[in-house]
């Protein structure tokens, strides 16, 4: 175990698995590549990872004809912070603020940095951005009527239509590349997250225009009827309806496609199922029986399904690969009365973890992840590899030929094998982590500390931190001894190993350190 902890172990440990016979490539290969990232969806929320409550028969038909992780990991338990790892293959605890990020946040990767689409275009691929992007813009004031840089298209992307920042964040407009989609040059957009600007109703003062009702932070300006976190004016052409928004989404994504089919294409499609606030098209509503949670997850359904029919009529689908997974576990109740909480039944949507969404329990980032690609990603294959996205720069670098600097990528690993289905041998350890929310009274302040925890094989240690907390009714899972957990035979995490394991716990906490000042 001691000889794998470094980087290059584990690089030299991937290297061996692939060299395995069997290995289908013989060398790099340049598929296409989409990275399906859902908001919000859980272990459980898919009928491919056993739920009897919801079904999911697109998504599973991905799992059946792909290779299916039972321990896919997001880099962290809320949006930003993985994918900001997603896309530097940098944990984000090493660079300082990442953490969910306002919707008028300053661009978080700098222009310079080494990332995943930089890599890729360097091996000769185009590369595209769409859907949520959440992770700044600009330089400290971002200039929503004009040229809006930096911007993705500054950290290796060629294309990009894409949301600022969450559904429930304004300002709730569509970029494309540089600048905001049909905005009228005669209403400005103006974006204030501390005071109210303007004189449009929020849903402190209107609640009665609303969907549905919301918790004070979510209860600024409202947009199409529900109100969101922040204030803004102007723009009013170019806000988006939240029911048409997956289909406005999945056009795009195919016209990125479909005009790069000819040459290798990334597209990293960013979808916002099932995050809130949920309002799916008509035609989902009241399908899942679950209320508008349900709902929206059979849009992203439906939405895969879709995306594979177009792959299939481009003449594409056997020479693309498609990472389908989520940004961290899922939550019922995060912050708008849609009933999510009372209509869940016997849905348990991080299946059989704790907790989910903002936690450290493995319900906070042990996610869905389905690899496929006809031919190449063994199908029908549920894989046991510990994976991590902070892993997709080094392994889909191995892929397609492409390098990275030494000292970019620090946390990612090569992963390809595993990825492909050709292994069961993943990495040895995953770093999970979290960020405290600090609330005062209703609102919430900021990120406080960051709670860390180590998985190496079926054992789990949870760093010693502070009291517990919980988060919407999601337990964080802190405390302020080191917890340890068998996963494999304890996966909710139950029952404290630390007194029983001390040599175990102590081994793991240095581990953890050491990784951590590395
Ligand atoms: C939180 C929001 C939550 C959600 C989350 C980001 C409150 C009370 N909650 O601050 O609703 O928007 O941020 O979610 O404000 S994420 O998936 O993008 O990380
Ligand atoms: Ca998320």
């Amino acid at each position: 175990m001691k000889a794998a902890i470094t980087r290059r172990g584990m690089l030299l440990a991937g290297a061996a698995a692939l060299a395995m016979p069997g290995a289908a490539l013989a060398g790099p290969s340049r598929p296409n590549i989409i990275i399906l990232y859902a908001d919000d969806l859980g272990y459980g929320d898919l009928s491919c990872y056993g739920s009897k409550t919801i079904h999911t028969p697109n998504i599973d038909r991905l799992a059946a004809g792909g290779t299916r992780f039972l321990n896919g990991h997001s880099p962290s338990a809320t949006c930003t912070p993985s994918r900001y790892a997603l896309l530097t293959g940098d944990y984000a605890w090493r660079a300082s603020g990442v953490q969910i990020l306002p919707g008028d946040a300053p661009a978080l990767i700098r222009p310079g940095k080494f990332t995943l689409p930089t890599m890729l275009r360097s091996a000769g691929y185009t590369t595209g951005l769409v859907g949520k992007w959440h992770l700044g813009l600009g330089d400290g004031k971002v200039d929503w009527n004009g040229n809006i840089a930096p911007s993705p298209l500054d950290i290796g992307f060629d294309y990009g239509f894409y949301m600022p920042a969450t559904l429930d964040r304004v300002p709730t407009v569509l970029i494309e590349n540089r600048r905001v989609v049909n905005l009228d040059p005669a209403d400005p957009i103006e974006v204030n997250y501390h005071d109210k600007i303007g004189d449009e109703p929020t849903g402190f003062d209107h609640p009665e225009m609303l969907k549905f009702g919301a918790d004070p932070e979510h209860s600024n300006t409202i947009v199409n009827g529900i109100s969101r976190i922040g204030y803004m004016t102007g723009g009013k052409k170019a806000r988006w309806k939240d029911e048409e928004l997956s289909d406005v989404l999945l056009g795009k994504a195919v016209e990125f496609m479909r005009a790069r089919k000819d040459k290798p294409f990334f597209l990293y499609y960013a979808v916002n199922e099932p995050h809130v606030p949920r309002a799916p098209h008509p035609r989902f509503v009241g399908k899942s029986g679950m209320g508008p949670r349900g709902d929206s997850i059979l849009q992203l359904d439906w939405t895969v399904g879709e995306l594979m029919r177009q792959l299939e009529t481009l003449g594409i689908a056997d020479n693309t690969l498609v990472v389908f997974s989520s940004d961290n576990g899922p939550i019922l109740f995060d912050g708008y009365q849609d009933k999510a909480v009372e209509l869940a039944g016997k849905h348990r949507p991080a299946g059989p973890f704790t907790s989910g969404k903002y936690s450290i329990y493995e319900g906070g980032t042990r996610v869905p992840m389905i690899s496929w690609w006809p031919g190449h990603v063994r199908a029908g294959k549920v894989s046991a590899a510990v994976v991590d996205h902070v892993d997709l720069l080094a392994s889909l670098a191995k892929l397609v030929g492409g390098t990275f600097p030494r000292d970019a990528a620090v946390d990612s690993f090569d992963m390809l094998a595993p990825l492909l289905g050709q292994t069961d041998r993943g990495r040895d350890h995953v770093v999970e982590d979290t960020k405290l929310m600090v609330t005062t009274g209703t609102k919430v302040a900021g990120s406080g500390a960051r709670i860390f925890a180590i998985r190496a094989g079926d054992w789990k240690l949870i760093r010693a931190s502070v009291e517990p907390h919980e988060f919407h009714g999601n337990p964080i899972g802190t405390l302020p001894v080191h917890q340890l957990y068998n996963v494999a035979n304890d996966p909710a995490e139950k029952v404290n190993l630390a007194g029983k394991e001390p040599q175990r716990t102590a081994r793991m906490a240095a581990w953890l350190d050491k990784i951590e000042r590395d």
